[in-house]
């Protein structure tokens, strides 16, 4: 039986503050904005709110880039701002979850403008400074092969003390050098000083890259590329647990929460070394595995398409792992790193839409873990359409993508068709769609005769808040009255044991599952349709006449032993 805690029973809704809610009409979303929203946020149901990053920043990757971890990005507001945020969320009920962005830096950030000055500079070994190698015709080559996540080498020269630095991501978000006992010291200050502003918790990025191999290896090669991943070498280092273990020294002074980035990880024994209760480390993580559905195995824009037998076995991994180690997991199908999940697992068609949105909401609040949901998602909000050219893209991964496809294929955009199918499933741009708030100008998100930093997807005429707000058959309706029965019970979907239904009965396109209180003995089955076509699913255990549909986004279609799920529907029954 599962200890009881807070970040347990957390509902989490993120935000991507430049896309919520502009409160001074400079088209992007900021803090003012957020905090006009506290009501609307807390009239959902849940009780938790995660801002990505909110700093001081070039926003060369839209803040994950931080120049200074003090202040606040100036449009979004300030360092008192975010203060009378904090105060009204908690006297609200509610918490709020910082991003807590350490892997790497600016290269704006003071930090690393003292490293790159010379090489004795006392912060140099805060980063990564390595010295060139030179081939068999004295050419200069990078210290390793490995590729950044954004393309390209992670290596880059810097002509003023002749080295390379190491960066990750993007040129300018060089990686700190965790090994420094200096550099950790002076992050965890940082930590402090939102910790002592009452933040609850953090959603570490990039957690686990926060350990390299210290040889930093040629990672394995697979291909004639230049560069390969290294990323066996980078994620998950040998002193990665030694640091989350220190970390969390000061998160318990606070009470404070985590939920740790975990890409490249994925098996289950390493994945519960992060959590186990008694390693005393993060208190959940976000697998990369279930936003990884449809990526192929090597490369997110490589074609692998979404089949429902993913979810089963990913849900069924983790939701079976947690009680084994007595440890917790996050549950989420969306961040602000892809495509809608309504898109992607569920169908945007007009005729699916709603019932596919209801049915992925009812998966991701009837499980054990703490839900994570972004912010649009409770208004089925989806993916731009189709016909959105290639300029309605802006995000650096997405782009950088395109263009190095580009060029092998001679810069010729209607060759492209292949990669445009990727872009319009999973590009990072969908995640960060402006808020649809009402049918006004640029969706109720930026007053009218602002221009919005992004794309107002023109589906907002149908789909937006105000038209669903007060009713009840609606998507933001049904996740109203699923979040109310998830608190209502708790112990069976939030504490309660998990057993999955068999392929056999449900058929290879329904998820099923069945969940039991260890309070009361109640028992729930849920039924999940990932497909646009019926589906019939025997339920044999224990017999139907002991069960009554709790929460469904279909009228009909329950009968003595089976269920007739509509095209994604979804249907709740716990035992009377
Ligand atoms: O993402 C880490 C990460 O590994 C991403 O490359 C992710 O796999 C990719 O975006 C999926 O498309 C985090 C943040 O969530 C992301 O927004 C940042 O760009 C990145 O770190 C760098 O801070």
């Amino acid at each position: 039986v599962p200890e009881k805690a807070w970040w347990k029973e957390a509902v989490v809704y993120q935000i991507y503050p430049a896309s919520f809610k502009d409160s001074n009409g400079d088209g992007l979303g900021d803090v003012p904005g957020i905090i006009s929203k506290i009501p609307y946020i807390k009239s959902l149901g849940v009780n938790t709110i995660w801002l990505s990053p909110i700093f001081a920043s070039p926003q060369n990757d839209m803040g994950y880039d931080i120049s200074d971890y003090r202040s606040i990005h100036a449009p979004y507001g300030t360092v008192e701002d975010v203060q009378v945020l904090i105060d009204q969320l908690h006297s609200n009920d509610m918490r709020l979850l910082m991003d807590l962005v350490v892997n790497h830096t600016s290269d704006e950030h003071d930090w690393f403008k003292e490293s790159r000055s010379s090489k004795d500079n006392p912060k140099r070994d805060w980063y990564f400074w390595r010295d060139p190698k030179y081939d068999s015709e004295g050419n200069r080559k990078e210290p390793n092969n490995w590729r950044s996540i954004f393309g390209g080498s992670a290596w880059h020269f810097d002509e003023q003390t002749g080295q390379y630095y190491l960066a990750l991501f993007l040129p300018s978000q060089p990686d700190l050098n965790w090994s420094n006992e200096d550099m950790r010291k002076a992050s965890y200050d940082d930590i402090r000083f939102w910790l002592d502003r009452g933040v609850d918790g953090f959603r570490i990025d990039s957690m686990n890259l926060m350990s390299k191999h210290p040889d930093l290896p040629d990672g394995k090669v697979v291909d004639d590329e230049p560069y390969q991943s290294g990323a066996e070498f980078f994620a998950s280092g040998p002193k990665m647990h030694d640091y989350i273990r220190e970390m969390r020294a000061i998160f318990d002074e606070y009470d404070a929460m985590t939920v740790g980035e975990l890409g490249f990880t994925k098996d289950e024994q390493s994945v519960s070394e992060y959590v186990a209760n008694d390693r005393h480390e993060l208190n959940m993580v976000f697998t990369g595995d279930i936003v990884d559905m449809d990526f192929d195995p090597d490369s997110k824009y490589g074609r692998d398409d979404f089949h429902p037998r993913k979810i089963r076995h990913i849900t069924n991994m983790w939701q079976r792992v947690m009680p084994k180690v007595n440890g917790w997991n996050s549950v989420y199908l969306d961040n602000h790193d892809s495509g809608r999940s309504l898109s992607r697992y569920g169908s945007d068609a007009p005729e699916h839409r709603s019932t596919a949105a209801k049915m992925l909401a009812t998966y991701l609040l009837t499980l054990s873990g703490t839900p994570f949901m972004l912010a649009g998602q409770e208004i089925g909000m989806a993916n731009l359409g189709k016909d959105y050219g290639t300029e309605a893209y802006i995000d650096v991964e997405g782009r950088n993508h395109y263009d190095a496809v580009l060029k092998t294929r001679g810069g010729d955009h209607f060759k492209m068709g292949d990669v445009m199918r990727e872009i319009q499933l999973k590009s990072r741009d969908h995640g960060r769609l402006p808020m649809q708030w009402d049918d006004s100008a640029n969706a109720g998100f930026s007053p009218e005769g602002t221009t919005p930093w992004m794309t107002v997807n023109k589906d907002y005429i149908d789909w937006n808040v105000a038209s669903q707000v007060d009713d009840p058959d609606s998507v933001l309706g049904y996740w109203r009255k699923m979040l109310a029965l998830r608190k209502e019970y708790t112990d069976l979907f939030t504490y309660g044991s998990y057993k999955p239904l068999s392929e056999l009965d449900t058929g290879e396109m329904v998820l099923g599952y069945e969940r039991e209180s260890f309070e009361t003995g109640k028992r729930a089955v849920v039924l999940l349709n990932f497909s646009d076509k019926e589906q019939k699913v025997h339920v044999e255990s224990p017999s139907r006449e002991e069960y009554e549909v709790l929460v469904s986004n279909q009228e009909n279609g329950i009968k003595a032993g089976y269920v007739t799920l509509e095209p994604y529907g979804a249907v709740t029954l716990v035992s009377k």
